[in-house]
């Protein structure tokens, strides 16, 4: 298997290419939630469930003030009470602080009232002042629809570098909708663990519209990509040609009209302690039926 690479999500870039397995769209919920993370402290969680009956589709996350010193441990589906034990029921984002003052983490999820959605997950271990990617593929008969990863360590000195979805040779299109990678860095002095889950739908129809943009040495990216038409947005992610330095600060769902619904496409920001590097950020969106 083949991982993803910036220039595969150049060419995602240059095709638009669909699935024609088009089903019944799935009714898409969305729901948020915000909580404070105090002043120099790592390994605060804000959750945020699934309205009953529905299923998690895909998340994202956010933690206030785009910089170095704040960052995302992480962002990934969880599982509730409920007796099947598989992370459908709701969305987690965990926050570093570095900053003396408060700051606000937030979560959101998107749930869906039908379709079918499968979760898959796998760890890796991050060496001491290293960094290592997690990463998880789902079948060739399934699209992602959203994905995620957490540094298992509350540790203030790891944190998420990339979360994004991936293309491999399973199939012959250039779509990034084949698996789910995240990187993360451990600065610390003992190995960490790193998680990746990815969702993958048997149902629908995605599309993965994509962006790119270079951001500055010290600099902040902040990078949206919209949903075309009627599709709206299940997940979506962001990488790096090399994320080393990079510290993942946002990385969500938005609206762009009126309704106040974060429907309409992706937002990721990520802050940069390296040399000038280019980004990628892509959305996964589901069309309406055929
Ligand atoms: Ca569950
Ligand atoms: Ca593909
Ligand atoms: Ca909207």
């Amino acid at each position: 298997m083949r991982l993803i690479t910036p220039l595969l999500l150049i060419a995602a870039l240059l095709s638009v290419a669909t699935h024609a397995d088009a089903e019944v769209q799935p009714p898409l919920t969305y729901r948020a939630k915000t909580a404070t993370i105090q002043g120099e402290s790592s390994g605060k969680a804000v959750t945020v469930k699934c309205p009953k009956g529905t299923k998690v589709a895909g998340g994202g996350s956010q933690i206030e003030d785009r910089s170095l010193a704040v960052k995302i441990l992480g962002s990934h589906p969880i599982d509730g009470r409920d007796r099947d034990r598989k992370p459908d029921d709701g969305w987690r984002t965990v926050g570093a602080n570095e900053y003396q003052e408060p700051k606000e983490l937030s979560v959101w999820v998107v749930c869906a009232e039908s379709g079918r959605y499968r979760y898959v997950r796998s760890t890796a271990e991050v060496p001491v002042n290293g960094r290592a990617s997690a990463t998880v593929s789902c079948r060739r008969d399934e699209q992602v629809s959203g994905g995620g990863g957490l540094m298992l360590s509350n540790h203030r000195f790891v944190h998420l570098t990339a979360s994004h979805p991936g293309d491999d040779t399973s199939d012959i299109d250039p779509d990034v909708d084949n698996l789910w990678s995240v990187r993360g860095q451990n600065s610390t002095t003992k190995v960490q663990k790193l998680r990746a889950w990815v969702i993958c739908a048997s149902q629908g129809t995605f599309s993965y519209p994509s962006t790119q943009a270079s951001v500055g040495s010290g600099a902040t990216s902040i990078q949206s990509v919209d949903c075309a038409g009627l599709s709206q947005v299940t997940g979506g992610g962001i990488t790096a040609f090399d994320d080393a330095a990079l510290f993942l600060n946002a990385t969500r769902p938005h609206t762009v009209d009126a309704d106040g619904i974060v429907d309409d496409g992706w937002t990721a920001a990520a802050s940069n302690a390296g040399p000038p590097e280019t980004v990628f950020v892509a959305a996964i969106c589901l069309e309406p039926p055929a």
